[in-house]
């Protein structure tokens, strides 16, 4: 049998380790932590940093189409603090001892993964509003939870970011909801947007528990403290009200209330379609990557001058 990484490490320095997770300790950088450990931290939160950062190209799409001044401004806004996200989760991911240029070199060359909810099309104004409303709100519910995660730099990064994401939730739940208001033609744009985000939003929170490889060394070591199974189920349970609010339909013929458990059930996922745009096979996925890789190479020289600042200010230090 091949040793698990956790079965390699010291089992005194392990059971210490463990001991401080289950009293609830946070764990900070220079803190002995098992190498399995380290590693699933820096799969997660490199994921999530490239998923902030590719979740802006499908709403930075139509910042040049807000339809008011007030709109353009939030959803530029918006798309700004999303890339804020990224550099704190990239730096967070950074004090695991891994270089970032090679995190980003991973996201260029396809091997890393990323939210597979970005490779979806942003076809009218009204996706904007089902991404803030949706896609921050499901983000709001997955993160509110890591900013409890065992692992300070990416627990701390969380509740600034939950902060934000609030916003943006607001800001897409207003549009949908004035648009549901609105002319017959802006009604049915909100019901399209809707009925077109409602599963791939579902997915953001990732496979069943049963088929997660990572879920229970991530719940184990206090870096989840809830699997996907139950996250997915409180976004919904959350949603549906708000749906009901705005007088939207939530797309699935198989969601009932079930009085027992005070859930809402829902329809099964579609976990072809999941799977197939995970591994890159989406509707966007090479369009986003092109998007990236070009900016990556239109902002050379911004690296190349921050390079040769810093070289410039050491060199001043070092004399003075
Ligand atoms: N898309 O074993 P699990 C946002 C992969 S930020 C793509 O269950 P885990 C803000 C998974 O990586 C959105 N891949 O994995 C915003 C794993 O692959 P690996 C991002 C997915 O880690 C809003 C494999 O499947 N949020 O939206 C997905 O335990 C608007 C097996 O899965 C985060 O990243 C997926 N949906 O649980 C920005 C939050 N699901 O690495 C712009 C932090 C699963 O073994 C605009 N991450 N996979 O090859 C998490 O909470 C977790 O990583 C999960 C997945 C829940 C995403």
């Amino acid at each position: 049998m091949t040793p698990t990484p956790a079965a390699t490490e010291d089992p005194k320095r392990l059971a210490e380790f463990e001991a401080r997770i289950a009293r609830g300790d946070t764990i900070e950088p220079k803190d002995w932590m098992p190498e399995k450990y380290r590693r699933q931290l820096i799969r997660m939160m490199s994921q999530h940093a490239h998923s902030e950062v590719v979740g802006m190209l499908p709403e930075g799409n139509w910042i040049t189409r807000a339809p008011s001044l007030r709109r353009k401004m939030s959803l530029l806004a918006k798309v700004q603090d999303e890339a804020g996200h990224g550099l704190y989760i990239y730096c967070g991911a950074e004090t695991l001892g891994v270089d970032r240029h090679e995190l980003v070199s991973q996201l260029l060359n396809g091997t890393a993964k990323y939210a597979s909810i970005f490779n979806y099309p942003t076809l009218t104004w009204a996706d904007i509003g089902a991404i803030g409303w949706l896609v921050d709100g499901a983000a709001i519910v997955n993160q509110t939870m890591l900013a409890k995660a065992s692992y300070g730099p990416y627990a701390r990064a969380m509740v600034r970011i939950c902060k934000e994401e609030n916003f943006h939730k607001r800001q897409g739940f207003e549009i949908m909801s004035l648009l549901s208001a609105g002319t017959p033609e802006q009604r049915a744009m909100a019901q399209d947007a809707l009925d077109r985000w409602w599963w791939p939003s579902l997915m953001m929170f990732g496979p069943h528990d049963k088929d997660s490889p990572n879920s229970g060394e991530l719940l184990r070591w206090g870096i989840k403290q809830k699997g996907n199974d139950e996250l997915r189920q409180r976004f919904v349970n959350l949603t549906v009200g708000q749906a009901k609010a705005i007088n939207l339909t939530i797309p699935d013929p198989k969601l009932r209330h079930d009085a027992e458990t005070g859930n809402w059930a829902f329809g099964e996922i579609d976990w072809d379609e999941f799977w197939r745009v995970v591994k890159g096979d989406g509707q966007c996925n090479r369009e986003r990557l092109t998007a990236r890789r070009k900016a990556h190479a239109d902002g050379a020289w911004v690296r190349e001058a921050a390079e040769a600042h810093a070289a410039k200010r050491a060199r001043l230090e070092s004399v003075a």
